[in-house]
């Protein structure tokens, strides 16, 4: 499957809830069922496309991409009990992952224009990488059930550590220890490592998806539990969309799934021209751009630089034009002074005869001024 294509699933199960198994239907239910309890399911796919790899895509997931750790098993970057031995690894991999890198995508800005319509009803991400925040949304509707890079403590006496220090030392590529004297723990972004217990906010908020009208799956293997579970707690009658490389989770099995196989962004764009949000998913995108002025330039190189060639050799054109004219005027000049017969249209194999004649313009061609001396 490409990455510009995004294919709807509709196989011939018919649906109960759905007037039919597509984007365009799932559309209509939203707008005549009054939905506004959508939960969002994600995973490192909704991601990659910010130029973060995932974990098990081969040759491009991250797990194929670790040989620069030198590790044994590529897992052990996540292991808390290799940390405690050795946390080089995973602070050399953080430098890599580290908030302030890499851009929201459309699809982190989707999920902020649902929350924006008061539509979502709570965000559960696997991610670590803070992009929902970053896209602006509200970190009280975000369940990060594997942790992510937002906050560190040390992981013996559990104390939080400032976040400017870390920023420094992952900058720095240097592991941080606790600042409180007498400990001296290291110090660990709040990410679930292997080996270590989900965050409260996850057992919390996991009989959400109950209370769901609408659920969408995105970029994810769900192959993680407990989080992979978390679609089958969408009551029978709710439809599911899955936007993803590839069919996973048993997602389809139900008559009211909806299928769009394909690349993330596609298919969030798909699912708003589908609810005539197009605009303002794109304007939304536009907000997550640190530097608008930058990608302006950079949205249009090929033209701007063209054009800025295109003048430069107009430009010198006409300069070149305008000297051969100021020159054959000269040479005439010149020639009937000396009393020779005007060559008209003859242009730049002066005689330099012309001794110390000055054009008069020496100060606008000095070196044609030269030239002729
Ligand atoms: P995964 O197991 O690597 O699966 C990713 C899924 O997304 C696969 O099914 C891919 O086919 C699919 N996919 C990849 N790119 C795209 C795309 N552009 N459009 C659509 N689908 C795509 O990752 P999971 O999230 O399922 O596994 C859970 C792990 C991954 C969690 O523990 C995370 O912490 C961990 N992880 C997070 C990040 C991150 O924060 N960005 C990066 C890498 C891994």
């Amino acid at each position: 499957m490409g990455n510009e294509e995004s294919t709807v699933v509709d196989d011939s199960t018919r649906p109960s809830v759905l007037e039919a198994r597509n984007m365009e239907a799932v559309a209509k239910y939203i707008q005549q069922h009054d939905v506004k309890r959508i939960v969002v399911m994600v995973g490192a796919g909704i991601s990659t496309s910010a130029g973060i790899p995932d974990f098990r895509s081969p040759d491009t997931g991250l797990y194929a991409n670790l040989a620069f750790l030198d590790l044994e098993e590529p897992e052990d970057v996540f292991d808390i009990s290799f940390f405690r031995e050795n946390p080089k690894p995973f602070y050399a991999l953080a430098k890599e992952l580290y908030p302030g890198r890499y851009r929201p995508t459309v699809a982190h800005s989707f999920i902020k224009l649902l929350y924006d319509k008061g539509l979502l009803l709570k965000h559960f991400t696997q991610n670590i990488d803070c992009l929902e925040r970053q896209a602006g949304l509200s970190g009280d509707k975000i369940v990060e059930a594997h942790g992510s890079f937002a906050t560190q403590r040390c992981i013996e006496c559990k104390t939080p550590y400032p976040d400017e220090e870390m920023q420094k030392k992952v900058h720095h590529g240097e592991v941080p220890h606790c600042l409180v004297p007498q400990c001296n723990g290291l110090v660990k972004p709040d990410i679930v490592f292997f080996g270590e217990a989900l965050p409260e906010s996850f057992f919390r908020s996991r009989d959400l998806p109950e209370q769901a009208d609408l659920c969408i799956v995105m970029g994810t293997s769900l192959s993680v539990q407990p989080f992979a579970s978390l679609p089958s707690f969408c009551r029978e009658g709710v439809p599911r969309v899955l936007i993803n490389m590839q069919r996973v989770g048993g997602l389809g099995s139900r008559p009211d799934d909806v299928l769009l196989l394909g690349d993330c962004d596609v298919g969030v764009r798909k699912f708003a021209k589908a609810m005539g949000w197009e605009e303002e998913l794109e304007a939304l995108w536009e907000q997550t751009n640190p530097d608008p002025k930058a990608r302006e330039a950079e949205n249009a190189p090929l033209q701007s630089r063209d054009e800025r060639l295109r003048d430069e050799v107009d430009r010198l054109t006409e300069d070149i034009e305008r000297t051969l004219g100021l020159t054959d005027a000269y040479q005439q000049r010149v020639r009937e002074r000396l009393g020779e017969p005007s060559k008209q249209g003859q242009s730049n194999g002066v005689d330099s005869g012309a001794g110390e004649e000055s054009t008069g313009l020496d100060h606008v061609f000095p070196h044609l001024a030269r030239k002729f001396r």
